[in-house]
C-alpha cells in the first residue's frame, strides 16, 4: 500500500511532537483520517460531538501545555463549527493549528455540495491560510503552518482538497517553473531572546525606583514568572494586581495580592488604582483601562512579549518588550530595596477586609444555595494542583473570588473572547495533557447545555473530568448586566423546572449528582473528586444572587434601583440577597 499525501502531514505533526488531534470526520477528510489511522501509533485522535468544542480542546491544550494545539474538522460545516473555539485561540493569543477538508480541486468554483471558501471564511481569524493544491507543498508547508502558529502565537489553518489528500505522497503531477520547492525544515522552534535590552531594564528601573505607590498588574504573559513576581513585589513593596487571566500567575494568600481587577474583582485592587502614582505592567493586554488610573496621573512601565501590543493600552513611559521571567530577573538587581511599606500593609489590611467580606458570602446556611457557598466547598476540598477551567458568565466573577490560586494549582477561561462554553472542552483537552491531575470543569447552566455532550467524550475515552455546575436555570451574567443598564431583566430565565443534567450523566455512565440544598453540596463536591471516572455535580443555586462590582459606583446602583422602579420581575427574592442593604441606602 503506497503513502498518500495526507500521511506527510501526519508524520509532520509528530515530528513536531504533536500527539493528540481533536476532530469529528466528514467526507471531506476521509483521505487525512486514513492518515491518522495509519499512523495512530504516534498521533491519537480524539474523536469529539462538537467541531467548535474541537477547537476549544486544542485551544485548551495549547494554554496548559505551552504546546501547539491541532484540530480537525470536515470541510463547509465543520469548518464553520471550528471557529468560535479558533478565535478563542487567537484573542487569547495560543499557538493553535486548524486543518480543515474541501471540495476537490476538479470541482472548486462550481457551488458544489458543501463547498464553503475556508479560506477566505478564515481570512481574519488566521496568522497562516493556505490551501494545498498539490502534493507537492507537502511536506513544507506545514513546517511553515505550525512554525507561523507557534511565531506569531495565533491559529494557522491548513485546508485539503479530498482529491489531495488521497493522491500519492510525493506525487508532483505539474512541470516545475519555479527554481524552489517548499523545503522540509527542522521541526524546531526557537522562541525569540526573552531578555530585554540592558537600557530599557535601566529605564524601568529608574521609573520604578523614583515611585512612591506603586503597583504591579500582571496578566497571563507572567504565568511563568511567579517567582520573578514576588520577588520584585517584595523589593518593591509593591501590591500585585492580577488580570483575570493571569489569577493564577501568584497564588491567591500571597501577602503581595490584591486578586482581581475589573467587574469581577476585588475592592482593594479597585481603590489601589485610585492611589498610586507609578503602575508596572507585566505580561497583560488588559482592555478595560476604565478600571486603570486616568493618562496623565500615574507613571507607566511595561514588559510586554509582543512589540504590536507593548505601550498599547495605556500611556506608557517605559514600554518594553521582552519575556515577563527574564525581564523581571534581569530588573531585580537594578531595583533599590523600598523600606517604606506603609502603602503595601494599608493594601493588605483592606485585603484582610475584603477576604472577611467574601467569607461572610460563603455562608453554608443561605438556602437556596449560595454560589460563593459552593466555589468555597470546591476550594477547600480540590488538590493543590488542581486545574479549573471556567465559563463566561456570573460562574467568572464567583471562581475569580472564592477559588483560590495555592501550590500549583491553575484557572483557565476564555479571556479575551469571553465565550460560553468553552470550560468543559478545555477540561477535556487538559485532561488528555495531563491524565493524572484533577481537572475541573466549574460551569454556568447556560454555558454547561451548548457543548455538553462533550460530557460524553469524557466518558468515551475514560477522562477523569469533574464538573460542577452552578445551575442558577438562567444566561445569570445578563440578567444582572440588563438591570445595570436600568432596564428590568428580559428573555435571561429558562422555564422552570431547573435542567436536571446529572440524570443525563448518570445515564451515560457518569457519576451525576444532583444538588438542591446546602447540606448536601459537600459530600456530592466530594464524592464527585473522590470518583475515579468522569463525575458531574448540578447544582441548583440561588438565581438571584447578584456579582456585585468590588466597588459599587453610585451610577450602577441608580441603574439597579431604576431597573427595580421599572418593574424588575422577582424584585423580592433579589432583594434578600446581599443586594438589599445598597438599595436601602439609595432609598435614604
Ligand atoms: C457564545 C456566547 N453567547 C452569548 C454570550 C453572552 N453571555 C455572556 S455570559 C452569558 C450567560 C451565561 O449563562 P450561564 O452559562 O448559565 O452562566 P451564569 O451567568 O448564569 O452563571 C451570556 C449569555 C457569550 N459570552 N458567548
Ligand atoms: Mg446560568
Amino acid at each position: 500500500m503506497g503513502q498518500i499525501a495526507s500521511e506527510a502531514l501526519i508524520e509532520r505533526l509528530a515530528a513536531w511532537g504533536v500527539d493528540t488531534v481533536f476532530g469529528l470526520p466528514g467526507d471531506g477528510i476521509n483521505g487525512i483520517m486514513e492518515a491518522l489511522r495509519r499512523h495512530q501509533d504516534k498521533v491519537r485522535f480524539v474523536l469529539v460531538h462538537h467541531e467548535e468544542a474541537a477547537a476549544f480542546m486544542a485551544t485548551g491544550y495549547a494554554k496548559a501545555t505551552g504546546k501547539l494545539g491541532v484540530c480537525l474538522a470536515t470541510s463547509g460545516p465543520g469548518g464553520i463549527h471550528l471557529l468560535n473555539g479558533l478565535y478563542d485561540a487567537k484573542l487569547d493569543h495560543m499557538p493553535v493549528l486548524a486543518i480543515t477538508g474541501m471540495q476537490e480541486t476538479s470541482v472548486l468554483g462550481t457551488g458544489y455540495q458543501q463547498e464553503v471558501g475556508l479560506d477566505k471564511l478564515y481570512a481574519d481569524l488566521t496568522e497562516y491560510n493556505q490551501m494545498i493544491y498539490n502534493p507537492a507543498q507537502l511536506p513544507g508547508v506545514v513546517d511553515t503552518a505550525i512554525r507561523t502558529a507557534y511565531a506569531r502565537r495565533g491559529v494557522a489553518h491548513l485546508t485539503f482538497p479530498n482529491d489531495v489528500q488521497v493522491a500519492d505522497a510525493g506525487a508532483d503531477p505539474w512541470q516545475h517553473v519555479a527554481p524552489a520547492v517548499p523545503p522540509q525544515t527542522s521541526p524546531v522552534m526557537l522562541p525569540a531572546p526573552g531578555r530585554p535590552r540592558e537600557e530599557d531594564l535601566q529605564r524601568i528601573a529608574a521609573l520604578l525606583n523614583d515611585g512612591e505607590k506603586i503597583a504591579i498588574l500582571a496578566g497571563a504573559g507572567a504565568r511563568h514568572a511567579r517567582e520573578e513576581l514576588l520577588a520584585v513585589a517584595e523589593t518593591l513593596a509593591a501590591p500585585i494586581v492580577k488580570t483575570l487571566s493571569g489569577k493564577a500567575v501568584v497564588p491567591d494568600d500571597s501577602p503581595y495580592t490584591t486578586g482581581g481587577i475589573g467587574l469581577l474583582g476585588t475592592r482593594p485592587s479597585e481603590e489601589l488604582m485610585e492611589e498610586i502614582d507609578t503602575l508596572f505592567l507585566v505580561g497583560t493586554n488588559f482592555p478595560y483601562t476604565k478600571h486603570l488610573p486616568p493618562a496623565g496621573q500615574v507613571r507607566v512601565a511595561q514588559i510586554e512579549a509582543d512589540p504590536t501590543r507593548a505601550g498599547g493600552r495605556v500611556a506608557t513611559e517605559v514600554p518594553v518588550v521582552g519575556d515577563a521571567k527574564e525581564g523581571l530577573a534581569g530588573l531585580l538587581p537594578l531595583l533599590k530595596q523600598r523600606t517604606d511599606t506603609k502603602f503595601l500593609e494599608k493594601c493588605q489590611k483592606q485585603m484582610s477586609k475584603w477576604r472577611d467580606r467574601m467569607a461572610d458570602m460563603e455562608n453554608a446556611k443561605r438556602d437556596p444555595i449560595a454560589p460563593q457557598y459552593l466555589v468555597s466547598v470546591l476550594d477547600e476540598l480540590a488538590a493543590n494542583d488542581a486545574i479549573l477551567t471556567c465559563d463566561s458568565g456570573t460562574i467568572a466573577t464567583w471562581a475569580a473570588r472564592h477559588w483560590g490560586i495555592r501550590g500549583g494549582r491553575e484557572f483557565f477561561l476564555s479571556g479575551n473572547l469571553a465565550t460560553m462554553a468553552p470550560g468543559l472542552p478545555y477540561a477535556v483537552g487538559m485532561q488528555h495533557a495531563f491524565p493524572g491531575r484533577q481537572v475541573i470543569a466549574y460551569v454556568g447552566d447556560g454555558g454547561f447545555a451548548m457543548l455538553m455532550a462533550e460530557f460524553l467524550t469524557a466518558i468515551q475515552h475514560q477522562l477523569p473530568v469533574k464538573v460542577i455546575i452552578n445551575n442558577n436555570n438562567s444566561l445569570g451574567q445578563i440578567l444582572w448586566e440588563q438591570m445595570v443598564l436600568g432596564y428590568p431583566e428580559h428573555g435571561v430565565r429558562y422555564p422552570q423546572p431547573f435542567v436536571n443534567f446529572a440524570a443525563f450523566a448518570e445515564t451515560n455512565g457518569g457519576l451525576g449528582i444532583k444538588v438542591e440544598r446546602p447540606k448536601e453540596v459537600r459530600g456530592a463536591i466530594q464524592k464527585a473528586l473522590n470518583h475515579r471516572g468522569p463525575a458531574l455535580v448540578d447544582v441548583n443555586v440561588n438565581p438571584d444572587e447578584p456579582p456585585l462590582p468590588g466597588k459599587i459606583e453610585y451610577q450602577q446602583a441608580r441603574k439597579f434601583a431604576e431597573a427595580f422602579l421599572k418593574g424588575q420581575p422577582r424584585k423580592a427574592t433579589i432583594a434578600t440577597t446581599l443586594f438589599r442593604d445598597k438599595i436601602d441606602q439609595l432609598k435614604s
